[in-house]
């Protein structure tokens, strides 16, 4: 009581991040007030599923928020109400309301009336759906403080499609996948229960969100057995009072493998029959089953040309089948040979989804969509648009974005990519000499298609706040703001999102934005700068730094660095060509190194390092230094966060903080490796004396070892100085270190490795004093010391005198020898 008393509201409730944004936190008493002349009954005009559900939903928010239950009623309004009801309904009982034009699909409004002589709020749309994101909306706005009273409000979305894709396997683990186990299957089923999915249907309904393919697109057989389908239909009645369709992942050799035809070729009759089957029985079970997503010809999986036929012959097979139903194929244009000659320097993997798709134009049925990712390559922190985009205008296109930050920080990383998301979707193409952004091209308005929009790759998980990292929330959430209004800013997605997740207390709200809007640049900053693309580690967990996996290899993200110089030449005149997949206009920006912004021009040219940016500076010294500032960056946003310490509940103030100090570390990993490399392969100095120059560090190889052996680390440059040390024979090994400094207060890092297969510990002395200890138990994608595992341990305020012996103790664990990389002691 007298703590809570001590406390402020916001801080005293603990908070998992289980409810994200829909948290309806009471408002402060003052607030509340506003709203209490709102009308005490929530009337619905019909008791469909969805429309239960909105108003389930109207009156959970307004109980939270308002602290009052609201009567719940139906039928004819016998006094004020909150209406609740599909325009067709709402004419019968007011028919003197003028509805308000514009109301079509999924579209909401949000209006004051009177009917049957009261007056109402009215929440409404033509379909359920749209009355239910009507009632988000509502709510929202009063989470918000914002005004219901004078409301006439209509909201369209953008698109028809607006789509989630999860990459869950039926085993219970998750391609890319940062967040827990899956939410819907374990041991090869449907999981007995669905409550999270549920729960997960309401916060993609509460974004618009309207439909979602459960399944991983690296596809299991068994999706579609005639014991599955029943099961995903359990799946779909979780889903349906949300107004969220199902689909799943197929594969197309599924007619072979389950249907135990001796073929998978699209234009066998018996193939296309074997599809209409299948689909029929889908359909018998789940009525509203929403398609299929198909990846084919791509990284392994079986596709059309085993039989030397076309992505548009493999679509429209599984179209056919869907049609009378109303169903929908999204096959995906991320279709590329990962077996490319990498000594021939016109191969590029970037052409490939262009060269393959764009004379298939037109030739997909009208019930297909093109699934694009947003870049030629493949969920890099930066790239290009796609060109397919402006290549497909007989098509029907939908964009992919990575919701999960596979090439982004795992969500160990604070990334928030709508920014990046911004860019690409207001890049305009100028296809056919004229304006096309491609917000306009995948909603259809550029080449005047029947449909088309956005799918999201998620990936949430069993975790309490669903992906594992309160801030990442922020990209579903701003996916789902922009499917539905792309012209939104990031800045005002970012300010809904922590008002709606955090609270409205302005300090939080600013500083939270800060945070997250700075956070796609400084990532980019200290992975991979001027189109470098993330320059992870591409043949393993795509988390640390791995600039050498990049080349060498049939994987096609080469960078192509050497002592000459860097980046790919994709141009018409000398390189792969690529460039002239765009317009011409958007030709004549990168096909000419001068007209190429600085933050794409190694996508597009290799030049020397010296060569001279927009900004003045030279290639190289902006690899240095971007890096430097990214993780310079990063430390401000733990000092930020901190500042919160009193404004946030204390369960998501601490797992933030613990996230943002982890980050701050792992970018330092990351600055000192690609710099490093940079350094090396150039040859070039850093004219601000800082790569490979630490003057506060110690190697843990230099210091006085006791059981302690030298490890070389692979890659080099993920270790400093390319070293480790391991405790590999006995149970406890030490290393030493006499401090010759001045007599003063230090901060001391310790930088360790710590890896998924032992569980570590660490013990820090000063002379005999223990001054901290911890166990290295993080879940890293790493099983040696490398980058993925490259940890920091961050120490404030040692007292330490000239001659005092820093000791640090490391006990290993099962496979993980407590390694150590080094310790930097700086000046408080
Ligand atoms: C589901 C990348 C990812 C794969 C993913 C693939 C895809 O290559 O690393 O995990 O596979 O993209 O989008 O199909």
């Amino acid at each position: 009581m007298l703590t809570c008393s001590l406390c402020a509201a916001a801080t005293c409730l603990a908070e998992t991040g289980h409810d994200a944004w829909l948290r309806y936190a009471p408002l402060q008493p003052a607030v509340a007030e506003r709203y209490r002349a709102l009308p005490a009954t929530s009337l619905s005009l019909s008791d469909t599923p969805v429309l239960n559900t909105a108003q389930a939903e109207l009156v959970r928010g307004l109980k939270g928020m308002l602290g009052r239950t609201f009567r719940i009623a139906s039928g004819v309004p016998t006094e004020s109400a909150i209406v609740i009801g599909t325009v067709e309904q709402l004419r019968k009982i007011a028919p003197a309301l003028q509805i308000i034009e514009g109301l079509r699909g999924d579209a909401f409004w949000l209006t004051a009336h009177e009917v049957s002589g009261f007056p109402c709020i009215i929440i409404t749309g033509v379909t359920d759906r749209g009355v239910l994101y009507g009632v988000f909306a509502f709510l929202s706005r009063i989470a918000r403080e914002e005004d219901v009273f004078r409301l006439n409000e209509l909201q369209q979305p953008s698109a028809p499609i607006r789509w989630a894709n999860q990459w869950d396997n039926l085993d219970g683990t998750i391609e890319r996948g940062y967040a827990g186990r899956s939410i819907f299957f374990e041991d090869g089923s449907v999981r007995p229960s669905l409550t999270r999915v549920s729960e997960y249907a309401r916060l993609l309904a509460s974004v618009g969100i309207n439909g979602c393919t459960v399944n991983n697109v690296n596809d299991d057989p068994h999706i579609l057995d005639p014991d599955f389908i029943p099961q995903l239909a359990r799946i779909a009645e979780a889903f349906r009072p949300w107004g969220v369709q199902l689909g799943v992942a197929v594969d197309l050799s599924l007619p072979e493998t389950a249907g135990r035809l001796d073929t998978f070729d699209p234009l066998d009759v018996r193939v296309a029959n074997w599809w209409h089957k299948k689909f029929d029985e889908v359909y018998r079970a789940i009525p509203d089953f929403g398609g299929v997503v198909v990846k084919a010809d791509s990284e392994g999986r079986l596709g059309p040309s085993f039989y030397g036929r076309t992505p548009a012959d493999a679509a429209n097979v599984i179209a056919g089948a869907l049609k009378p139903h109303g169903g929908l194929v999204f096959y995906r244009a991320f279709v590329y040979d990962h077996h490319l000659d990498w000594t021939n320097l016109k191969n590029d993997r970037a052409k490939a989804a262009y060269d393959i798709f764009h004379p298939l134009d037109g030739r997909f049925d009208e019930n297909v969509i093109v699934q694009i990712k947003y870049g030629p390559i493949d969920f890099q922190v930066r790239e290009p648009v796609s060109p397919l985009f402006g290549g497909l205008s007989h098509t029907n296109t939908g964009i992919e974005l990575q919701i999960t930050q596979e090439y982004t920080g795992q969500q160990r990383h604070t990334c928030f990519l709508v920014p990046m998301w911004k860019e690409i979707l207001d890049f305009d193409l100028r296809a056919y000499g004229r304006s096309t952004p491609v917000k306009q091209i995948v909603a259809g308005n550029s080449f005047h298609r029947p449909t088309g929009g956005y799918i999201g790759v998620v990936n949430v998980g069993l975790d309490q706040n669903w992906l594992g990292n309160h801030l990442a929330l922020a990209n579903l959430f701003g996916f789902g703001r922009l499917a539905w209004n792309p012209n939104l800013t990031a800045k005002a997605i970012v300010d809904e999102w922590s008002r709606l997740t955090f609270g409205n207390d302005p300090a939080v709200v600013e500083t939270i934005s800060r945070i997250q809007l700075a956070s796609w640049k400084a990532y980019e900053s200290y992975t991979g700068v001027l189109g470098l693309q993330t320059l992870t580690n591409i043949l393993g967990s795509h988390y640390g730094p791995g600039p050498e996996s990049q080349e060498h290899n049939g994987w096609g993200q080469w960078i192509r660095a050497g002592t000459d110089g860097v980046g790919v030449d994709r141009t018409v005149a000398t390189g792969t060509g690529f460039v002239g997949q765009y317009s011409p206009e958007v030709r004549k920006i990168y096909e000419s190194l001068p007209n190429t912004p600085d933050d794409l021009v190694l996508f597009f040219h290799h030049v020397p390092y010296t060569y001279k940016l927009h900004s003045g500076k030279t290639v190289i010294q902006t690899i240095y230094d971007s890096h430097y500032a990214g993780a310079e960056k990063t430390t401000e946003f733990v000092s930020q966060w901190k500042s919160l310490h009193h404004s946030v509940d204390g369960e998501r103030f601490h797992a933030v903080l613990a996230q943002l100090s982890y980050q701050s570390g792992h970018a330092i990993v990351w600055r000192d490796a690609i710099n490093d490399w940079f350094h090396q392969i150039s040859g070039i100095p850093d004219a601000n004396g800082r790569v490979g120059k630490h003057p506060h560090r110690i190697e843990a190889e230099s210091m006085e070892l006791e059981g302690y052996i030298p490890f070389d680390v692979t890659p080099w440059e993920d270790a400093s100085g390319g070293k480790a040390v391991v405790c590999v024979q006995t149970q406890r090994c030490t290393a030493k270190y006499r401090f010759a400094g001045r007599k003063g207060w230090y901060d001391l890092d310790v930088e360790y490795f710590d890896h998924n297969n032992g569980v570590s510990k660490y013990q820090v002395f000063v002379g005999s004093q223990l001054v901290d200890e911890w166990l290295a138990d993080l879940s890293l994608p790493a099983t040696a010391p490398n980058g993925d595992s490259s940890t920091r341990r961050h120490i404030t305020g040692l007292a330490l005198r000239p001659g005092d012996i820093l000791r640090i103790e490391g006990f290993p664990d099962a496979a993980e020898a407590a390694p150590l990389d080094y310790v930097e002691i700086h000046p408080e």
